[in-house]
């Protein structure tokens, strides 16, 4: 049998997802995961980097999952699972700490970002984020990770680490390549088109959120911070908040832009926004439903994950095995002869 490339990509449990996740996540695992054996995780270890409410992050865990099936990952084809269900992240992420620099991890657009915005604590593990980020990808000999723009360092500094380490010790881990999309890496804020919609925005207006009802849609775009101008014309530096409009236009219809650009000549900015709001209502519709249905289906999405974290488990243990073995850790007496040895090439796993 022929093994399917393999992709890793996490999402954190850190806020309700809007359709930023979407188009520069979501939309793409989706896709891809036909062609590619695929393993999407909750990535709650991330989101502890900043102060959760336990309660509050145990229930966004769930409702992350739920969504991630509503938006349409099949898990009998995908494994569906959460970071803390398989203990090897944070074991192999210590390994990858002692090979990462302080500078490598200081760089970090977004360390600084986010130091910058929690100043009261900024803690190691905010710093150490992006290594915990490379043990993930790593763990499952990733071929591709599709992310947003917003993680492209993060993933050059895990292709780093990789090659550092497989440098050293013999080819350990694969070096996997990001897949960040042509349209739609980078959705930006509808209050403020300069910046990316976040879902940790205070303002809710600024944020398109996959569950939004009708009415929270109408009101956000109506509300949506345009360029001065009239034509309906896709222009990332001139107009970022048009552009940002016609890139949701286009996920909502499937239609390009130079084919929006045709559909509104001679048309203006106010009927772009209410066609977008008559589409983005249609799109989200059945995400939402389908959202709404699973949400409080807690043991099925429970069995769910269980399938899921032990299938990722016994991927994620022969690769940390390997690791152990290489840097010369004593095989714990309780490990079976048939873990991998210094001399199996991460291509056997
Ligand atoms: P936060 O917004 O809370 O600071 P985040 O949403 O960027 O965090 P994650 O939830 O872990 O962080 O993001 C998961 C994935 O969604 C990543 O691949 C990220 O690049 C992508 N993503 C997030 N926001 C956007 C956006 N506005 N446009 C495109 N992709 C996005
Ligand atoms: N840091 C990512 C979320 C994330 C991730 C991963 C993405 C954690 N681990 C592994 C891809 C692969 C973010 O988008 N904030």
């Amino acid at each position: 049998m022929t093994q399917r490339p393999v992709i890793l990509s996490g999402i954190q449990p850190s806020g309700r997802l809007t359709i930023g996740h979407y188009t520069g996540a979501l939309r793409n695992w989706v896709a891809l995961q036909q062609s590619h054996q695929c393993y999407f995780m909750v990535a709650d270890l991330h989101a502890i980097t900043v102060r959760q409410d336990p309660a509050e992050l145990r229930q966004r865990t769930l409702e992350t999952v739920a969504l991630f099936l509503a938006c349409g990952i099949d898990p009998t084809q995908s494994v569906l699972f959460v970071q803390s269900h398989v203990p090897e992240h944070t074991q192999l992420a210590w390994v990858l700490s002692c090979w990462t620099s302080m500078g490598e991890c200081s760089r970090m657009t977004q360390f600084k970002e986010k130091s910058a915005q929690h100043r009261h604590l900024v803690n190691v593990g905010l710093f150490a984020y992006p290594i915990l980020m490379a043990a993930d990808i790593l763990l499952y000999q990733a071929d591709l990770v599709p992310v947003g723009a917003d993680q492209k360092q993060h993933l050059e500094l895990t292709r780093n680490l990789a090659e550092r380490f497989n440098h050293h010790y013999g080819p350990t881990f694969r070096v996997p390549e990001p897949y960040i999309p042509p349209v739609g890496a980078k959705i930006m804020s509808l209050q403020d088109p300069t910046k990316k919609m976040s879902k940790s925005d205070p303002n809710e207006n600024a944020i398109l959120f996959l569950t939004d009802p009708p009415d929270a849609i109408r009101r956000k775009i109506r509300r949506a911070i345009t360029d001065s101008g009239r034509e309906v014309r896709y222009d990332e530096q001139q107009r970022p908040g048009l552009s940002n409009l016609m890139v949701l236009y286009h996920i909502a219809t499937g239609k390009s832009i130079p084919e929006i650009e045709r559909e509104f000549e001679g048309a203006g900015y106010a009927d772009l926004k209410a066609a977008l709001t008559e589409a983005l209502i249609e799109f989200l519709r059945p995400i939402r439903e389908e959202y709404e249905r699973l949400q409080n289906a807690t043991d099925y999405l429970m069995s769910i994950l269980a399938q899921g974290a032990e299938k990722a488990r016994t991927r994620a243990h022969q690769t940390l095995q390997l690791v152990y073995e290489r840097i010369g850790l004593l095989l714990a007496p309780w490990e079976s002869v048939s873990t991998p040895t210094a001399n199996t090439h991460h291509a056997d796993l």
